[in-house]
């Protein structure tokens, strides 16, 4: 990132009333979470991108909760980087501010963002498979799997996995806030995935100002207004450094 693409970025945010940040696993890998591409991760064998499956779920899950309760486990030792914190400082700064994440980490709730819409679910909570209900678990690792919710049902991961639905009204609400915002951020994504990519997509054609910051050049990168490369913990928190 040069400084006149950081002075740029900055001149859209302090002109922007409404933003959205939508945000992808790059924005937590400082906090050593693991993202999900460009890399050919195994669990007991299991490619990460099956063992996150519908596949696996359907078939065997009590393999399916060991894979995310190990994960829970990792995850619980984590906090929110400078550019969670950051997200979470500037909310208050505009007159509307949403976050749009397809993290199921939690961390920018842990953040202190009050306006989260999580596209993917949260990994922190389960979901009953008759009743749909959610419930929020007790801390990882699980006494025992499946967790059961009220009358002894079973619960799923309330996670959103390849070929389910988005839950409903998130991306809804996502569409919406894209539609009307002056400036959106598209943090630490690939871009890959949809409906969830459309969003930054949907900002751009309201005609916002759409900044990615990403280490990489992505699919979403072409489209886009301005890309910022680098890593999200360093840009972020500059970005609002002059925002009033
Ligand atoms: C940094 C950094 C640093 C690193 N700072 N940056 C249209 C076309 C083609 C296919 C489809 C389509 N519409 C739907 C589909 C199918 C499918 C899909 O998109 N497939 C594509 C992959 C081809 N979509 C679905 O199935 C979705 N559902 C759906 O469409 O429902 C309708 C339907 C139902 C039934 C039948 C038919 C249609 C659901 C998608 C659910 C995604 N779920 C997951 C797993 C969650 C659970 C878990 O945690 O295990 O969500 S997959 C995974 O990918 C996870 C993520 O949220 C998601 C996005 O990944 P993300 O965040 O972009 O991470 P990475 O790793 O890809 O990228 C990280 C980026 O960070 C990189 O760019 C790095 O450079 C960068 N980075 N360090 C800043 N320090």
């Amino acid at each position: 990132m040069t400084e006149e693409q950081c002075r740029q970025a900055r001149r859209y945010l302090a002109q922007a009333k409404r933003v959205v940040a939508f945000t992808g696993a790059g924005i937590s890998a400082e906090s050593g979470v693991p993202t999900f591409r460009g890399s050919d991760a195994t669990w007991k064998g299991i490619p990460a991108a099956v063992a996150s499956s519908i596949g696996l779920l359907e078939q065997d899950l009590t393999t399916a909760w060991e894979w995310f309760d190990y994960r829970r486990t990792l995850l619980k030792a984590v906090s929110p980087n400078a550019a969670h914190i950051a997200l979470a400082q500037a909310e208050k700064r505009f007159a509307e501010f949403l976050v749009v994440t397809q993290n199921v980490d939690g961390l920018h709730q842990k953040a202190g963002s009050a306006r989260v819409v999580e596209l993917h679910g949260n990994i922190w909570r389960g979901r009953g498979l008759r009743s749909g209900r959610r419930y929020d678990l007790p801390a990882a690792p699980l006494p025992a799997l499946p967790p059961r919710g009220d009358g002894d049902e079973p619960l799923r991961p309330d996670v959103v996995l390849f070929g389910e639905m988005l839950p409903a009204g998130a991306f809804e609400e996502a569409e919406i806030a894209a539609a009307r915002c002056d400036a959106c951020l598209v943090i630490g994504t690939s871009g890959v995935v949809y409906p969830a990519a459309l969003i930054p997509l949907a900002a751009r054609d309201a005609g916002a100002a759409v900044i990615e910051i990403n280490p990489e050049a992505t699919d979403l990168t072409p489209h886009l207004t301005l890309s910022l490369r680098g890593r999200a913990g360093d840009i972020v928190p500059r970005l609002f450094e002059d925002v009033a």
